[in-house]
Formats: C-alpha cells, sequence, structure tokens
C-alpha cells in the first residue's frame, strides 16, 4: 500500500486502549454469527465529504488544503486523489464507498464532455477497486451544484433541464453499473420549492414520479440490478423538499406506483431536520419493508441545519440498531458516513479521528443492541403491552371480524378501561443498564 497520507493502516486495540488513532470497538476481522464484523456494519466512505471538501461554508471559504490537490490537469490531480481516497479506504478498513458523478470527476464544457472524463476516471476507479478490494456502495448524480439545476432538475419548470438531468442520471447509472454498485441513490436537493406564487406543486411531483419511472426503465434496459434508494429530507437547500420524510416518501412511492422500486436511504441528520429521531425514521420505514440504507451522522441540537456531524452518540445509535436488527439488516445497503469535518479540523489526521469515532460508535451499538435483542427484556416488554389484542375481541378487531356495534356492547359489558402504566421511565433506566456495559 501507498503512502501518501503519511499515516499508518489502523488497528484495532480494544476498548480499554488509549491510542488515539486506533478502534476501540471496531474489530473488523471478529467473527459474529459467522460473519465479520466487516460484513455485518458494510461502512462506507463519502467522496464528496472526505475527498472533495474543503469546509467552507455559508459565511467563509475553505480551510481545508490537501497536498495531493495540486497537479498539471484536473484529470490527473482527480486520479491521483482517487489513489489517495482508497488508501484511506483500505487504512480505515472500510469495505465500500459512495460519489456522485462530479466528485470523482471534474464537469466539463459540455455534458459529452463531461461524460468522457467521467469514462477516463471510471477506468482508474475500476482498477483502483480490483487492486483494493473495495467496493461501490452506491453512486448517484449530482443534480444540485450547477447553477442549471437552481429551479430544479426533475422538478424544473423548464423540460429541457429535465432532459439534461435525465442524460446525467443516464450516464450515472451506467457508471454505477460499471463499478458494480450495490444500489442507487436520489438525493432531491433541489426538487422542492422556495414560494408556492411561481410554482405548480402538482406538476412538480408528477415530473418527479415519471423522471424516477424513466430511471426504473433504464436501469432494466442496461441490466443493472442495484437497488434504486430515496433519501428524504425537509429542507436545505429548498424551502420545501417534496420527500420530506420517510413517510411523505411511502405516500409519494405508493401513489405514483414506485414503491416496487426504491427503499429509503435514511440519513440521521435529515431525520432531525424533519422533526423526527433517527430511529423513528427507520421505524416507519422498516414497517413497510423499504428500509434499504443509512447515510451515517448527526446534526447540532443547538444549530438548525444539514451540519453533517460525524456521530458518536452510542444511546441514539443502539436505538437505531435495535430497529436495524430487528427489521432484519439492511441487505445491499451499509453505514455510509455522509459526514464531514468540522472547519478548523485541518489535518489529514482529523479525517481518521473522525471515522475512528464514527466506526466504534457503530460498532458499540451493534453489539449492544445484539444483547438487547438477545435478552429480550425490551421485546417482552412490548409484546405484553399489546396482549389484549392476541385473542379474543382484540384479536377480532385485528383480523377485521368485528363491528362497531359489537365493540358497543363489549365496551357496555366492560365498563370502565383500568389505567396501564407506559413505564417509560423504567425503561429508560433498562436502557442505561446496556449502554453502560459497554
Ligand atoms: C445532502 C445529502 C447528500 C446525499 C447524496 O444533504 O445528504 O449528501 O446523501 O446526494
Ligand atoms: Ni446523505
Ligand atoms: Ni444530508
Amino acid at each position: 500500500m501507498q503512502n501518501l497520507l503519511k499515516i499508518g493502516k489502523i488497528n484495532y486495540a480494544g476498548p480499554t486502549s488509549e491510542t488515539p488513532l486506533s478502534f476501540k470497538h471496531y474489530n473488523p476481522a471478529e467473527l459474529i454469527d459467522g460473519k465479520t464484523l466487516k460484513d455485518h456494519l458494510r461502512f462506507s466512505i463519502a467522496y464528496w465529504h472526505s475527498f472533495r471538501g474543503t469546509g467552507g461554508d455559508p459565511f467563509g471559504p475553505g480551510t481545508i488544503v490537501r497536498p495531493w490537490e495540486t497537479g498539471k490537469d484536473a484529470i490527473s490531480v482527480a486520479k491521483k486523489r482517487a489513489d489517495v481516497a482508497f488508501e484511506f479506504f483500505q487504512k480505515i478498513e472500510a469495505p465500500f464507498y459512495c460519489f456522485h458523478d462530479r466528485d470523482i470527476a471534474p464537469e466539463g464544457r459540455s455534458l459529452r464532455e463531461s461524460n468522457q472524463r467521467l469514462d477516463k476516471i471510471v477506468a482508474h476507479f475500476k482498477q483502483l477497486q480490483q487492486a483494493t478490494g473495495v467496493r461501490l456502495l452506491w453512486g448517484t448524480a449530482n443534480l444540485f451544484g450547477n447553477p442549471r439545476f437552481m429551479n430544479g432538475a426533475a422538478t424544473n419548470p423548464d423540460a429541457h433541464v429535465f432532459a439534461y438531468a435525465a442524460a446525467q442520471v443516464k450516464k450515472a447509472l451506467e457508471v454505477t453499473k460499471e463499478l458494480g454498485g450495490e444500489n442507487y441513490v436520489f438525493w432531491g436537493g433541489r426538487e422542492g420549492y422556495d414560494t408556492l406564487l411561481n410554482t405548480n406543486l402538482k406538476r412538480e411531483q408528477a415530473h418527479l414520479a415519471a423522471f424516477l419511472h424513466l430511471a426504473v426503465d433504464y436501469a432494466k434496459a442496461i441490466g443493472f440490478k442495484g437497488q434504486f434508494l430515496i433519501e428524504p429530507k425537509p429542507k436545505e437547500p429548498t424551502k420545501h423538499q417534496y420527500d420530506f420524510d420517510v413517510a411523505s416518501g411511502i405516500a409519494f412511492l405508493k401513489t405514483f406506483g414506485l414503491d416496487q422500486h426504491f427503499k429509503f436511504n435514511i440519513e440521521t441528520n435529515h431525520a432531525t431536520l424533519a422533526g423526527h429521531t433517527f430511529q423513528h425514521e427507520i421505524e416507519v420505514a422498516a414497517a413497510v419493508g423499504l428500509l434499504g440504507s443509512i447515510d451515517a451522522n448527526t446534526g447540532d441540537t443547538l444549530i438548525g441545519w444539514d451540519t453533517d456531524q460525524f456521530n458518536t452518540d452510542v444511546k441514539e445509535l443502539t436505538l437505531a440498531m435495535v430497529s436495524i436488527l430487528r427489521a432484519g439488516g439492511l441487505g445491499s445497503g451499509g453505514f455510509n458516513f455522509d459526514a464531514k469535518l468540522r472547519r478548523p479540523s485541518v489535518d489529514i489526521e482529523d479525517l481518521f479521528h473522525a471515522h475512528i469515532g464514527g466506526m466504534d460508535a457503530y460498532a458499540l451499538a451493534f453489539k449492544l443492541a445484539r444483547q438487547i435483542l438477545a435478552e429480550g427484556k425490551f421485546e417482552q416488554f412490548v409484546a405484553d403491552r399489546y396482549a389484549t389484542f392476541d385473542s379474543g375481541f382484540g384479536r377480532a378487531i385485528e383480523q377485521g371480524k368485528t363491528s362497531f356495534k359489537e365493540l358497543e356492547q363489549i365496551a357496555f359489558k366492560l365498563g370502565e378501561p383500568k389505567l396501564r402504566s407506559g413505564r417509560q421511565e423504567y425503561l429508560e433506566n433498562l436502557l442505561n443498564t446496556y449502554i453502560h456495559r459497554g
């Protein structure tokens, strides 16, 4: 392995280790149920944040300057950057990465030139994947950065922009297939509106659905077998995004006959922005069998925007893991660190600390969630709480075999229901007994 990063491979040192550049809980080789922890967790690195992010924010330019970002032209820099990225994926023991088309290859002066550049870079990525064994979790197209998308991509009022976006996704699908991508993501950053004074909401939603159907058709035509994912977000950059949260996403997918083709990519920070918990979004998706993948990050309770921080909150992640494991896992999905360094974190070492912290927190959460499920105390509590629906008239309600008239007779006969405690405080204390075992 080359050493452009000047930092070695990160090794597992155990929970009591005080070595900062080591894993405390993520032991990639650890066998759990006959599968390595690396294969259970399917961690992925977000190319845009970790290799294109410069620390810029709406108030000031970037602060992060990487030594490999100079070279004779944009293509050679893009290749060198890719070499460093794959060195990082290996050193941090992440089996996957994700990208937008424009992250990996610079946009050209025309669509044709952009496609040609992409082809050159993709060939390089393919070699790197083969040499390292690192795989592509998902690909996507950047349909939000370029000024042409200022009024949206699939929901743009100009059909010309719709066509341009379609061409870009067509190419991104081909490239994702070429690199063996296991999923393809749609995050509609500008698929929403800022004012209804200039917006036909009904038409825009129908256009978005038409766009997604065209993508499904094209994937079929070229034999791309990856899972399509929708990544809900309520706002930012638009004031109102159409796939606001998982619940509105389900309504959208079902209304337009897309629910057979899509699952959800749930991002922690987007859940917060929608006024939900991370676990809530996972449960809502899992309840209808549409849990797909996770964009692993967190926001800040005091800042109301998508700060994309690395998540080290073991309690929040343990609850999320309980819901994910109970739903049967993520299938072809994984945990993608859609997270970025803070603006003053300008050292390469910071990139390692950030991912070590995120990976360790997820690995610990995974282990704690497994203990919680194996012991089944919460499961038992919840089962008991609904026991009146397991037999008698409760069962008849669930089976659709009763009527208001019959239930009225039961209510007359049984009189006032007894108040039964939800025992929230007891359960919160019980949860803490697991968290503090960690
Ligand atoms: C932005 C999104 C974005 C998607 C990929 O808020 O999280 O990074 O994950 O387009
Ligand atoms: Ni994301
Ligand atoms: Ni985000």
